[in-house]
């Protein structure tokens, strides 16, 4: 679910790896986290992981700076590809921006590509959004196994509508930092024409078209995003943007209609502090994320996302995960002495951690690691910190 901060310039958008178990989606998702700069990332976390199958979903916070004047916070999930795992997968896609779609190329997996993608269309439609209207991009993983399929046999098979695709190997992570780009610069385009993201300033024209791609144009959003997203490379590969694969969008894409009237889905959220009035009507950001400081708006709105699915345990676990963080920038030191520096009730951060151990979680357990959250983030603001210049 997207969200704008008018003031500040600042999307963060949703985006969401998809496809069948085991074809790499949380390799991808690693892959970025090694590959991107530290500074413009947090931390991955995978919600309840068992051996290397994901369970419930990985998420991965990106910041991408100044996107067409506006900076991009990119929150990646990855979905729990197995079949029973349905319901998981629609708490996951719900408000998504984009999604790549993370395809197996071995031949026995086409029945489980065709079916996973069956599968999201289903989803969406749930949520009222058609797939051929919605930011998709494919990635042909695993294109390193000698048996893997040929590509056009592929795009035959599973993309009839030329959505762009990717060649990918996720292990080594060629094609990956492609894919991403692309479906940010989709996914952005997508909200302009929605009027969800301000349109750029004068300076920076690169997508003053709306809904044709100028994914070569060498210039504007895309060397801005190769910019920011490829800025270290894993040991032993090339850089991503430098590989062979696929070229951005080589063939027309009929994603993108030229005018598209402003969807349901995707809600303008701007903090308490700007709201203006030409925005009211609109659901309002959750308290959690509105009072949260930029580096932990994401977790915020993962900790909100899974409390108001009714996913408690989650939430609770996220709230957790953000109040550490949050707490962190009070200095070093144990979060006792963290908490006393901010004056956050100690009694309440106990309490909290006793939460995460219980077996279920009531929605008042929630609620409390919701309002935790708050306190620190209410406290941090009072407190000036995190202070501007660690931005
Ligand atoms: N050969 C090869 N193996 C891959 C590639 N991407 C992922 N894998 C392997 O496929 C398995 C499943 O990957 P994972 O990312 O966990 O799949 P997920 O279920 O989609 O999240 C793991 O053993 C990965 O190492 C690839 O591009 N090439
Ligand atoms: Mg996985």
């Amino acid at each position: 679910m997207s969200s704008v901060n008018l003031v500040a310039r600042e999307v963060a958008v949703k985006i969401v790896f998809y496809g069948p178990g085991l074809s790499g989606k949380t390799t991808s998702l690693r892959k970025i986290y090694e590959t991107v700069r530290p500074a413009h990332r947090g931390e991955m976390m995978s919600i309840a992981t068992e051996g290397d199958r994901t369970l419930f979903f990985d998420f991965l916070p990106v910041k991408v700076e100044r996107v067409n004047d506006c900076t991009v916070r990119l929150a990646l999930y990855t979905v729990p590809g197995q079949v029973f795992y349905n319901a998981t997968r629609k708490l996951v896609l719900q408000g998504a921006d984009g999604v790549v779609f993370v395809a197996d190329s071995q031949p026995e997996m086409m029945d489980a590509n065709r079916e996973s993608l069956a599968n999201l269309e289903e989803n969406l439609i749930e949520q009222g959004v058609r797939l051929e209207r919605f930011p998709l991009v494919i990635q042909w993983n695993k294109r390193d196994i000698p048996k893997a399929l040929p590509v056009a046999e592929l795009r035959a098979a599973l993309n009839p509508r030329n959505v762009p695709d990717f060649e990918t190997e996720a292990l080594s992570g060629r094609g990956v930092l492609d894919a991403l780009k692309a479906i940010t610069r989709l996914v952005i385009q997508d909200l302009r024409i929605k009027r969800i993201v301000p349109p750029p300033r004068a300076a920076t024209p690169a997508v003053s078209s709306m809904g044709s791609p100028k994914a070569s144009s060498g210039g504007g959003l895309e060397a801005q995003l190769s910019q920011h997203l490829a800025g270290r490379t894993a040991s032993g590969t090339a850089p991503a943007a430098a590989t062979a694969s696929a070229p951005m969008v080589a063939r027309p894409s009929r994603s993108m209609p030229a005018i598209a009237p402003p969807q349901p889905q995707v809600q303008v959220q701007v903090a308490p502090a700007v709201a203006p009035p030409a925005l009211t009507g609109q659901r309002p950001l959750g308290p959690a994320s509105a009072l949260a400081p930029s580096d932990l708006f994401d977790h915020a709105r993962a900790a909100e996302g899974a409390f108001s699915s009714g996913d408690y345990g989650t939430c609770i676990q996220a709230c957790i995960d953000a109040t550490r963080r949050g707490l962190a920038f009070a200095g070093e030191g144990t979060m006792g002495a963290q908490a006393h520096l901010l004056r956050v009730d100690g009694a309440d951060l106990l309490r909290l951690q006793t939460l995460a151990a219980r077996s279920s979680n009531r929605v008042d357990d929630a609620a409390f690691a919701l309002y935790v959250l708050m306190q620190i983030f209410s406290r941090l603001h009072a407190a000036g910190l995190p202070a501007p210049a660690a931005e």
